[in-house]
């Protein structure tokens, strides 16, 4: 393909499952280039069917290696599967690691696996936007499931959520008082919880604690829900559970396609992704408008007009500027 391949040509092979196709689309939105739009706009109606499955927990938790143990099974499967790893910024590993790298080396000549990651500095705010977009272009070559990982730090995880259809919260044991330790909000996010590092001893003790704990909070919202969380453990170096894991992700998703909250989460994923575009447009638009305000701010340092009038004024401007 030649470099300057058109986005009608890039649409076009990646609607084919053409892997540099869809390599350069991505580099394309990333960057907000016009051709990535373009792209966006032309694949667009062949999107909507793939399982987007957000996996987060915390950093270390065995994330990326139980990810890649989910693309050997659902490539044993026939499946293709494309992982968009946010860049970890790991407070622990402070990002994509050597095993992170060998992982992804593995499935380097499958073409029904892709397996990106994307620097979450970056985006700063704008991550959720990025992410999403990105999953479109894996929707539209076939990419079915979509695993988005993140580390998941509070704030993230509910992030994540808020972007997947399904959600999985890794839980790893020997970290303390693994279930008092877990942070109030954590357990509903999950919608199946994975017990990472199954073959260490305190697996199942944390397993048997977060069942019980999770038919404590599903007694008291879960029946409202109508899905009840699901407990599995998995071990990576063993390969041992992900068949469990996979099973739990497909009864999710089915509950999901016969109750209306695949509808549900499919607005609130779209919404999200709209309003944070939104967001940055204006942003772009406010920044543009402060920079011709020197003379209202002199005002207000000179003490004759306050900023909230101030706020009015530049408000004012920007309106009167579209
Ligand atoms: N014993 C055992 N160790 C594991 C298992 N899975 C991962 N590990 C180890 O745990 C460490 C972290 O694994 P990763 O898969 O990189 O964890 P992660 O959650 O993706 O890490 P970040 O992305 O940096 O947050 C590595 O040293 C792995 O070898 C497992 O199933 N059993
Ligand atoms: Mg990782």
């Amino acid at each position: 393909m030649p470099r300057s391949a058109s986005p009608e040509t890039l649409a076009t092979g990646v609607i084919g499952g053409d892997t540099a196709s869809i390599a350069r689309s991505i580099t394309a939105i990333e960057n907000d280039a016009p051709a990535g739009r373009e792209v966006l706009d032309r694949i667009f109606p062949h999107t909507g069917a793939a399982h987007i499955i957000g996996v987060t927990g915390p950093p270390g938790s065995g994330k990326s290696s139980l990810v890649n143990e989910i693309i050997r099974e659902t490539r044993g499967r026939g499946k293709k599967i494309a992982v968009l790893a946010i860049d970890p910024s790991s407070p622990i590993t402070g990002g994509a690691t050597l095993g992170d790298r060998i992982r992804m080396l593995e499935w380097h000549a499958d073409p029904g696996v892709f397996v990106r990651s994307m620097a979450s500095r970056r985006f700063g705010g704008g991550l959720a936007q990025h992410t999403l977009t990105v999953a479109h272009v894996f929707d539209a070559a076939g990419f079915d499931p979509i695993v988005i990982e993140t580390v998941g730090t509070g704030q993230d995880e509910v992030a994540i959520a808020a972007l997947a259809h399904s959600t999985v919260l890794v839980q790893v044991p020997g970290m303390g008082d693994s279930v008092q330790t877990l942070k109030a909000g954590s357990l509903e996010i999950g919608d199946v919880i994975a017990v990472s590092k199954g073959d260490r001893p305190e697996a199942q003790a944390l397993a048997r604690d977060l069942r019980r704990l999770q038919t404590l909070v599903d007694d008291m919202d879960g029946l409202m829900h109508g899905w009840r969380t699901k407990v599995v453990t998995t071990s990576a170096t063993e390969r041992t559970g992900i068949d469990t894991l996979l099973a739990a992700l497909a009864e999710h998703r089915a509950w999901l396609r016969d109750s209306e909250e695949w509808e549900l989460r499919t607005r609130r994923m779209l919404g999200t992704e709209i309003a944070s575009r939104v967001q940055q447009r204006l942003l772009a638009d406010v920044v543009a408008a402060s920079e011709s305000t020197g003379d209202v701010i002199e005002q207000v340092v000179a003490r004759s007009v306050s900023p909230l009038a101030a706020a009015d004024r530049m408000l004012e401007r920007l309106r009167s500027r579209r």
